[in-house]
């Protein structure tokens, strides 16, 4: 089996590591315990910080699924120090608000310095990878960004100080120093249409047998990675099955800021809001199928009616196995003959 999966940070990387760890336990029906899974990873969230090349989405994923995570913060270094973040600040070096770990440093030098000796961010993953993934997973996970271009989604939001009414800031700074607390006027991903798939993607996509949505954030996650010129023609166009998990239960998101994005685009903040947006196949959009959490069971009609198929199942990533068992739902709803 070849299953590649659309992924953003925290959401997708908790997701992956319910798939595979139902996956090679042989319990995903239908599916080989030594299926090939592809991640192609949102890198819109990438942001340059004290001269350093930070990947949030890339990075949690490979800590995450090489078991370097903290699993309290859901991102960075488990065993995590923070001397050279406390350094900056007292140099009074901005931004004091990005939290930049010791270990973490490691990653963004070693990814800066291949950067900047001319590897795509493609080659600089693969280099990671092979520390971080090789180890406990062999050649059955490849982890790949969406595009090797650069790529930042940025944020407006109102400032009344700004003679134009409104300040523009990075994704990351909205989300790490706002908490996202104020509505976000305008999501810009900037440079995201004249970017291209980075190697591996397109093939990664059209070799699928199953493509997956999993419960990320469907703007500045999925949605980034969908923008990339040519990526949601190639998931509309594959032989795969595509079939996408909410991350958006009883009318809100789990974490995170999802809500405030897609109230931002304007699309309805709920299960069957996210699932009409991603729309399916047969009516011009990506899906075949989509999950949705038992308190959401009411959504399924409209769903249904919107060309979907669709099913209600507890959509709580509580443990692997929680997690397992959503993915193993998520395949069975598109299997062929289903
Ligand atoms: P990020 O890049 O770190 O924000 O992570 P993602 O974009 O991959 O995922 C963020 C999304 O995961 C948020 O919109 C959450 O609502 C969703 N999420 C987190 N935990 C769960 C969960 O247990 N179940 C579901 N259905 N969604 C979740
Ligand atoms: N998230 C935070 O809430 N606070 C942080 O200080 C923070 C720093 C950080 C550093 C490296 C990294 O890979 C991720 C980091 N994140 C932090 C998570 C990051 O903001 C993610 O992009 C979010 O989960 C939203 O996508
Ligand atoms: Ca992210």
């Amino acid at each position: 089996s070849r299953i590649t999966v659309l992924s953003g940070g925290m959401g997708g990387a908790r997701f992956l590591q319910g798939l595979l760890h139902g996956i090679r336990g042989g319990e995903v029906p239908g599916v080989s315990p030594e299926a090939q899974v592809t991640v192609v990873a949102n890198t819109a969230d990438d942001i340059w910080v004290h001269g350093l090349k930070v990947c949030p989405d890339l990075d949690t994923v490979m800590y995450t699924l090489g078991d370097g995570i903290d699993p309290e913060r859901g991102w960075g270094r488990r065993e995590e120090t923070w001397s050279v973040r406390t350094e900056l600040a007292e140099y009074g070096v901005e931004p004091t608000w990005f939290g930049l770990g010791d270990r973490d440093v490691a990653t963004h030098l070693v990814r800066t310095q291949m950067l900047e000796a001319g590897y795509p961010l493609s080659a600089v993953t693969e280099a990671l990878c092979r520390r971080w993934l090789a180890p406990v997973h062999g050649d059955g996970l490849r982890l790949l960004p969406m595009t090797d271009d650069r790529v930042e989604t940025h944020v407006a939001v109102a400032d009344p100080d700004e003679p134009s009414g409104r300040r523009v800031m990075h994704f990351q700074e909205y989300w790490i120093r706002l908490r996202a607390s104020v509505p976000a006027e305008t999501v810009v991903m900037i440079g995201l249409d004249r970017s291209s798939p980075a190697p591996g993607v397109l093939d990664a996509i059209r070799d699928a047998e199953l493509v997956v949505l999993p419960p990320s954030n469907p703007v500045v996650s999925v949605g980034t990675i969908l923008g990339v010129p040519g990526l949601r023609a190639a998931v509309r166009d594959t032989a795969a099955r595509v079939v996408g998990l909410s991350p958006i239960v009883g009318g809100t998101h789990v974490r995170g800021m999802a809500e405030q994005m897609l109230t931002s685009i304007g699309v309805e903040v709920s299960a069957a809001g996210v699932g009409r947006h991603y729309g399916a196949r047969s009516r011009g959009g990506v899906l075949d199928g989509w999950l949705v959490d038992t308190r959401d069971e009411d959504a399924l009609p409209a769903l249904r009616d919107a060309g979907l198929e669709a099913a209600a199942v507890p959509l709580m990533m509580t443990d692997p196995d929680a997690t397992a068992a959503m993915a193993a739902a998520a395949v069975s709803l598109v299997a062929p003959g289903a």
